[in-house]
């Protein structure tokens, strides 16, 4: 039962269908920085898998050839220099060989140069603000109402009758597919983070403090994600959704939502 079960978790972990279901893996994401992202974790993933084939391999042949009972005898020597250079030289070169495109990647994640868009992310006990920096566009971003009404302690409501629950806001973050995307982010009160698994962003918004990153997404659709540094007692209630949509959609969502016409958020400080 048990050895039935360990061969389906390992048959699950294995299919890239089910890993997603699952989520035992990392998203592939929308970006190409995302993309690079995962193939530089799958590549340091193998290199893992390899090194403790080869190590618990030898290993455990040695234990094995040279057991007590065959008759082996213990070896009385204390150093070998040999030995000491190989296995040091090893991982050295083998960490070169992945600092090298992960060098390269995260040199590309902090250029924040030349972006088509800039949006200045405020973190507050418990939501986030958006302001367009070149856009008359500003607003903050709460749990939906379903989401909300459902988590009130014996509200009667189940949370999986609830679309996206605890995964939904008022209002999304609206950007443009194929635009440089900037995110200036900052928070009100005490640090929160700004988490976008599909973009493979996740920079914390520190009081006092202006972090920078950036974006571009590839393809239209709905991103979800989370406050990931507990920030408080509704830490959970913050969620990040960003829909990406087509440039000519998004210039008409732009010149429906600018601050004069935009409806306000009642409980805005
Ligand atoms: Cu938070």
């Amino acid at each position: 039962m048990l050895r039935k079960s360990l061969w389906g978790l390992l048959a699950l972990s294995f299919s890239g269908a089910a890993s997603a279901d699952w989520g035992l893996n990392m998203p592939k994401g929308v970006t190409e920085l995302s993309v690079e992202t995962y193939n530089l974790h799958m590549m340091i993933f193998w290199w893992c898998v390899a090194i403790g084939v080869v190590v618990f391999g030898v290993m455990i042949y040695s234990l094995f050839a040279h057991r007590k009972s065959k008759g082996a005898k213990p070896a009385d020597f204390s150093h070998s220099t040999v030995a000491e250079v190989i296995w040091t030289a090893i991982p050295v070169v083998i960490l070169m060989v992945i600092a090298i495109p992960v060098a390269e990647t995260m040199v590309k994640l902090e250029d924040t140069r030349n972006p088509d868009i800039s949006i200045v992310v405020t973190a507050y006990q418990w939501r986030w603000h958006y302001k367009y920096q070149d856009e008359d566009i500003a607003f903050y971003s709460s749990l939906a109402k379903p989401s909300l009404d459902a988590r009130r302690k014996q509200s009667g409501i189940d949370p999986f009758a609830v679309d996206n629950y605890l995964l939904e806001v008022d209002r999304r973050l609206v950007v443009p597919r194929d635009a440089k995307v900037r995110l200036l982010i900052t928070s009100n009160d005490v640090v929160h983070s700004w988490w976008v698994p599909d973009f493979a962003i996740k920079k914390d918004a520190v009081p006092g403090i202006v972090n920078e990153t950036w974006f571009t997404p590839t393809e239209v659709g709905v991103y979800r994600g989370q406050c990931t540094e507990l920030c408080g007692k509704d830490h959970g209630y913050m969620p990040v959704v960003v829909e990406v949509v087509e440039p000519e959609a998004y210039t008409a969502w732009v010149d429906t939502h600018r601050e004069a016409d935009a409806p306000q958020v009642a409980d805005a400080q």
